[in-house]
């Protein structure tokens, strides 16, 4: 009998009075994923587990769990670590309080297009590696956003427009450049920003052209200012228990399908960006350049901030810039 992980309830079930060992042999992984289906990451994943069904002539069945419907976004890493699901997708920086190696790419201007982004990324992949080996994890794949940009209910020309905005931010860096800008955080996942809005929990978020497309901005705030301010990334990850339990061939299946992931989800992000800008002004956001005023102000605390990250982040972080 192969058990399969399916839905939460049986799923856990299964786990729980079987073990582990059976329940990772199976030939169907569940994995959960942190955004709605049409977000081209989720779109990226769902052509991955079609490889992986396809490099693998069938014996490895992927079901895409997607915007935190099987795990929330901030367990999915646990989950994965703990061997619930052997497979899930996260926002890397979201792990940024247990290592700030891990949110060096949500560090405001310091890699803000796609060439540098890619230097970033090899930088910091050895020490992620590393991170997440610890935990019994192991890096398939990570495909950046489109660079990040501010979106306002009313206008904003200075740093100083930003004080005392409820501010919806989604991990603890883009909490710190809120709280320096005067700004009042609070975390927000993708699928619940509509609903912050709406209900004036928040009036004002930095994230990607995509994201504000997806989650219908214009249905609740008016501005977007073009900042470019930094190219975050998410990561796949996979339980190594679980990988090494495959055979070789599905392995390699695995791998596979995962470098053509990559390679697929950086090209789409790159096409995302103007398509989603379009987007957004078609449905009657105005799109600005950011004033030189404000430009300079989130500039300055990006300064602050990396000077603080490089003080807490020890001898990776320093690894990291050097090889950056
Ligand atoms: N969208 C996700 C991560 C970055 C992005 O562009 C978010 O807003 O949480």
């Amino acid at each position: 009998m192969t058990i399969a992980f399916r839905p939460v309830a049986t799923g856990l079930a299964f786990a729980a009075t079987f073990g582990f060992a059976q329940a990772v042999t199976a030939d169907t992984w569940d994995m959960p994923t942190p955004y709605p289906d049409a977000t081209f990451h989720t779109v990226n994943i769902q052509q991955f587990a079609k490889d992986v069904a396809a490099n693998s002539g069938g014996k490895l069945t992927i079901t895409v769990h997607s915007a935190g419907s099987l795990f929330k976004h901030p367990e999915i890493k646990n989950a994965v670590r703990n061997g619930q699901v052997p497979m899930g997708e996260f926002f890397l920086s979201l792990l940024t309080n247990e290592n700030p190696a891990f949110g060096i790419d949500s560090q405001p201007f310091l890699a803000t297009n796609y060439a540098d982004a890619k230097r970033l990324w090899a930088a910091q992949k050895p020490v992620v590696d590393k991170l997440l080996d610890a935990q019994g994890l192991m890096a398939l794949y990570a495909v950046p956003w489109p660079p990040q940009g501010l979106y306002t209910k009313r206008e904003v020309n200075s740093l100083a427009d930003l004080k005392g905005m409820k501010f919806r931010t989604n991990n603890a860096v883009l909490e710190k450049l809120a709280q320096k800008a005067g700004a009042a955080p609070t975390q927000i996942e993708v699928p619940d920003i509509p609903q912050a809005f709406a209900t004036g929990r928040v009036e004002a978020m930095i994230t990607s052209p995509s994201t504000g497309a997806n989650s219908k901005a214009w249905d609740y705030l008016n501005h977007f200012y073009d900042t470019q301010a930094w190219v975050p990334k998410n990561i796949v990850v996979v339980n190594k228990r679980a990988f090494q339990r495959l055979d070789a061939a599905t392995q390699k299946a695995v791998k596979d399908a995962a470098a053509a992931a990559e390679t697929r989800g950086w090209d789409m992000s790159q096409k995302e960006t103007a398509e989603k800008i379009a987007i957004l002004k078609q449905n009657g956001i105005t799109v600005h350049t950011p004033s030189a005023e404000l430009m300079n102000g989130l500039k300055a605390l990006g300064t602050e901030m990396i000077t603080e990250w490089k003080a807490s982040a020890g001898a990776d972080g320093a690894s990291i810039l050097a090889n950056y």
